[in-house]
């Protein structure tokens, strides 16, 4: 295991879903770099929110950008420099809210990189409105008697925009979240890791999920219509089974790989 720990000090709450993603983090790539990947080249780029302190917490190359603005900064950053491994770590506020247009744009264009949202379904820097995940009825503080409107199915958007890689871990299943961001990192082309990561103070669904969630079984990745059927059985509204792992994986040109043939 290669030490990738920064003397930074970790202010995320006792028991926050983020300790999972960045130890799962911290193992994939390690894990990676054994296998030859070169970490002088992994560059992570965050937005604002409790998430985006991961930069802070990994002792890679790093770019703290703007709410919202994860994903073109990454997208400059792998066209410029198509040999870096390039990692956008994004809040559910941050890329399904403010930023959904450069997450569509990312995932249309098949940029070669990876996405990992951590999707607490709240914005938790800001102590708790709502994003587009949370469900219909979700008190918080700016909606005190509860949302009228339904949450977005992210996976479902990003499939119906061109992602060629989407998966779903939760914060609370340590070996399949490092396992499915291994494979997304090793993706060709844009790979897309949904992470139930839960926020103990602002919207705590540790028991919930745990009640319903399961690992995907003789499920095949390269069938779009299986993909679609899974990725719907739960819509971050209704109460049904949640599945967690490899939903859907395709070849595709990726966007810097048109810049090089100069089409
Ligand atoms: C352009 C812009 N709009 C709004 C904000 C205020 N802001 C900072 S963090 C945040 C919410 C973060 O929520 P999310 O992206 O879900 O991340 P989390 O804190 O839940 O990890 C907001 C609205 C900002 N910093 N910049
Ligand atoms: S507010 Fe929520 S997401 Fe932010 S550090 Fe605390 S538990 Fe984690
Ligand atoms: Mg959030």
């Amino acid at each position: 295991m290669i030490d990738l720990n920064t003397t930074a000090v970790n202010t995320w709450c006792p028991g926050c879903g983020n300790f999972a993603i960045l130890t799962a983090m911290k193992a994939a790539l390690s894990s990676l770099a054994e296998e030859g990947l070169p970490i002088e080249n992994v560059v992570i780029v965050s937005g604002i929110g409790c998430h985006a302190k991961i930069a802070d917490y990994i002792n890679v190359n790093s770019f703290y950008s703007l709410h919202g603005r994860v994903f073109p900064p990454a997208t400059g950053i792998k066209l410029a420099k198509p040999e870096l491994t390039v990692i956008g770590h994004a809040g559910d506020g941050d890329a399904y809210g403010e930023g959904l247009e450069h997450l569509i744009f990312a995932a249309k264009r098949n940029v070669n990189m990876t996405a990992i949202i951590h999707n607490n379904r709240v914005y938790g820097l800001t102590t708790g409105q709502y994003t587009p995940t949370s469900p219909l009825g979700f008190k918080g503080r700016s909606t005190p008697s509860g949302t009228r409107e339904a949450p977005i199915n992210p996976l479902d958007l990003m499939l119906a925009s061109g992602a060629t890689f989407l998966a779903r871990g939760t914060s609370h299943g340590l070996e399949l979240l490092k396992k499915i961001f291994k494979e997304a990192i090793l993706h060709k082309g844009f790979a897309l890791v949904d992470v139930l990561q839960v926020c103990v103070t602002y919207y705590n669904m540790y028991e919930y999920y745990d009640k319903r969630v399961y690992e995907l079984k003789d499920h095949n990745p390269g069938d779009h219509d299986q993909a679609e059927k899974k990725i719907r059985e739960w819509d971050y509204n209704k109460d049904a089974p949640i599945a967690l792992g490899v939903f859907y994986k395709k070849d595709a040109p990726t966007f810097e790989e048109g810049f090089k043939r100069g089409s």
